[in-house]
C-alpha cells in the first residue's frame, strides 16, 4: 500500500507576514511621500459607522491636506516605527525561527509622489538595511510590491488606479527595486489582495469613488490595469532576477451554500466565481466567461488597449498567495441572518465561532480552499496571512497568555498538513501580524495578531516596548520541528 505524504516539507517556508504602512511608521522621513494609507484617520468604535474606516471621500482629502483635521488621529502613519526598531525586531523574527519574512515596499518611499524623475535614495537604502538584517539571519524577505498604498500624488493626477498611467508608474517602481535589490529578494508578490478593491478603492488602489460616475464600472477598469501592471511587472521580474518567483495575492472567501438548495447552490457558485475571478486571470491568464454575463448585467465595459490580452496571457503568476481567515455562508433568500461583522457579508454559518472581530472561524475551510485553488490552478500555493485579531490582557507580570491565538493557528496548521497528504504543492506559511500592528479595517491597535506584543494603545499611547506572549514560544516550536509539534 502507498502511504501518502505526511508533514511539511523539509524547505517549508514558515514566518510572518507585515505590510507597511500598518508598522513603519516615519511617514513623513527619509523623502517619503503621502500615501492613500496616510489619509485614514482613526474613528472610535462607538463613533463607527459600516465602512467608515476604510472608505475616504474627496472632502476628507481636500480637509486632510488643508489642514482642518489635523487634531485627528492617523495610526497608519505612525504604525509601531518598525523604520526606527526594526533591528530590534527582526532579531525577534529570528529567535522565532523564521525562515521567510512577509514585508512591503511602500511605494512612496520610492517615489515619493508616484511619477517623480528619480527615486528616493533614502527609501531605497531602508530597503537595503530591511533586507540586510534579514539575511544576516537567513531570513528570505518576502515583498509586497503593493499593500494597500498608492502614492497620493496618482490619486490627484489621474484617481490612482483608476487612470491607465499608473500601470507605466508603477512598473517603473518595480523596475527600480528589481534591479536594486536582485541579489537580496527573490520572493515577490504583486498586489496584495486584489480583490480588495470591490470593497475599499481607496485601499486597494488610491481610487476615490465619489469622483465616479459608474462606481463598478470604475472599480473594474482600475482592476484592469492592476492587471495588466501586475503581468508587466512578472515579466520585468523574470527579466531582471533570474530564479526569482513572484505571485499575486487574493483575500480568498470559500463560499458555501446556506443550505442544499440548488438556489443556495448556485448563488455560492456565482460568490466564489466573483472571488476567483482575480486569480483566474493572473493565473489562467485571461478574462473568465462567467464575467461576461456580470459585466454587461452591471453596465461595465472594461476598456482595453490592443496587447492587453497578449500581456495577460503571456506573463501568469509562479505561485498563488492568499489570505485566509474565514469563510462566508451565502443564501438566496433575502431575509438570511447576516454574518455581523464578515468583511465580505454572507449569512451566518450555525457551526462556526466568531472571532472578537465577527469573522467565523473555520480551519476546515482553509483545507478546501487550498483543494479547490490546486485542482483549479496546478499552481504552488502559498498562505501568506492566517490569524487571530483579538484583544490580549497583559498580566501584571508583563506576560500575555495568548492560548486563544494558539489554539486558531493550531487548527488552521493541523489542516495545512492534512492538505499536504491530499497532494496539495503548499510551500509556505507566513500567519499575520507576527508583532502586533495597526489593523487595516479599523486602525484600531487592540486588534492584536502577535506573537510578540507592542505597548501602544488605540489612542496611540504606549512605550512601544516589545515583549513576547505565549504563542511566542509555540511558534518558534512548530517552526523548529516544521511543524510536527503543535
Ligand atoms: C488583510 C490585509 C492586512 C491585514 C489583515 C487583517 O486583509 O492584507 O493588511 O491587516 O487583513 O485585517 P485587520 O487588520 O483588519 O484585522
Amino acid at each position: 500500500m502507498m502511504s501518502a505524504i505526511i508533514g511539511f516539507p523539509q524547505n517549508f517556508l514558515w514566518g510572518g507576514a507585515t505590510a507597511a504602512n500598518q508598522l513603519e511608521g516615519a511617514y513623513n522621513e527619509g523623502g517619503k511621500g503621502l500615501s492613500s494609507a496616510d489619509m485614514v484617520v482613526y474613528v472610535p468604535k462607538e463613533k463607527r459607522t459600516e465602512g467608515h474606516a476604510i472608505e475616504i471621500t474627496s472632502r476628507q482629502i481636500e480637509k486632510i491636506l488643508a489642514g482642518e483635521l489635523d487634531h485627528e488621529r492617523f495610526p497608519k502613519r505612525y504604525g509601531i516605527d518598525f523604520y526606527h526598531r526594526y533591528k530590534e525586531d527582526i532579531a525577534l523574527f529570528a529567535e522565532l525561527g523564521f525562515k521567510v519574512f512577509r514585508l512591503s515596499i511602500n511605494w512612496a518611499r520610492i517615489f515619493p509622489n508616484g511619477d517623480d524623475a528619480l527615486p528616493n535614495e533614502a527609501g531605497l537604502q531602508f530597503y537595503d538595511h530591511v533586507f540586510d538584517e534579514l539575511h544576516k539571519y537567513g531570513i528570505e524577505p518576502l515583498v509586497t510590491l503593493s499593500h494597500y498604498e498608492t502614492p497620493l500624488g496618482l490619486t490627484h493626477k489621474y484617481n490612482g488606479w483608476a487612470g491607465r498611467e499608473a500601470i507605466g508608474h508603477f512598473t517603473r517602481y518595480a523596475e527600480t527595486v528589481f534591479t536594486r535589490y536582485k541579489n537580496k529578494v527573490k520572493y515577490w508578490i504583486t498586489f496584495n489582495e486584489i480583490n480588495m478593491m470591490t470593497v475599499s478603492p481607496f485601499t486597494a488602489g488610491g481610487v476615490v469613488i465619489d469622483r465616479a460616475d459608474n462606481k463598478l464600472q470604475t472599480i473594474y477598469q482600475a482592476l484592469h490595469h492592476q492587471f495588466v501592471a501586475s503581468s508587466l511587472a512578472t515579466k520585468l521580474c523574470h527579466a531582471i532576477i533570474p530564479g526569482a518567483k513572484i505571485g499575486c495575492m487574493l483575500a480568498r472567501l470559500e463560499s458555501y451554500p446556506a443550505t442544499c438548495s440548488p438556489k443556495d447552490v448556485l448563488k455560492a457558485l456565482h460568490e466564489n466565481q466573483l472571488n476567483l475571478f482575480f486569480t483566474d486571470v493572473q493565473a489562467r491568464g485571461e478574462y473568465p466567461g462567467y464575467m461576461e454575463r456580470y459585466f454587461a448585467e452591471n453596465d461595465i465595459v472594461v476598456r482595453k488597449e490592443t496587447g492587453d490580452d497578449e500581456i495577460l496571457k503571456a506573463h501568469t503568476v509562479d505561485f498563488i498567495s492568499f489570505s485566509y481567515y474565514m469563510s462566508l455562508t451565502i443564501s438566496a433568500d433575502p431575509n438570511g441572518e447576516k454574518a455581523e461583522g464578515n468583511l465580505f457579508g454572507g449569512v451566518k454559518n450555525p457551526y462556526l465561532e466568531t472571532s472578537d472581530w465577527g469573522w467565523q472561524i473555520d480551519p476546515t475551510g482553509l483545507r478546501i480552499t487550498l483543494n479547490h485553488f490546486y485542482d483549479r490552478y496546478h499552481k504552488p500555493l502559498f498562505i501568506v496571512e492566517n490569524g487571530l485579531g483579538a484583544y490580549d490582557k497583559v498580566e501584571e507580570d508583563g506576560s500575555v497568555h495568548d492560548g486563544y491565538r494558539i489554539d486558531y493557528l493550531r487548527r488552521h496548521i493541523e489542516q495545512m498538513k492534512e492538505t499536504i497528504a491530499d497532494g496539495v504543492d503548499l510551500i509556505g506559511y507566513t500567519s499575520w501580524g507576527p508583532i502586533d500592528l495597526i489593523s487595516m479595517s479599523t486602525s484600531e491597535m487592540s486588534k492584536r495578531y502577535g506573537f510578540i506584543y507592542v505597548d501602544q494603545d488605540d489612542e496611540g499611547n504606549g512605550t512601544l516596548k516589545r515583549s513576547k506572549k505565549d504563542s511566542f514560544e509555540w511558534y518558534k516550536r512548530v517552526i523548529a520541528t516544521n511543524g510536527e509539534e503543535l
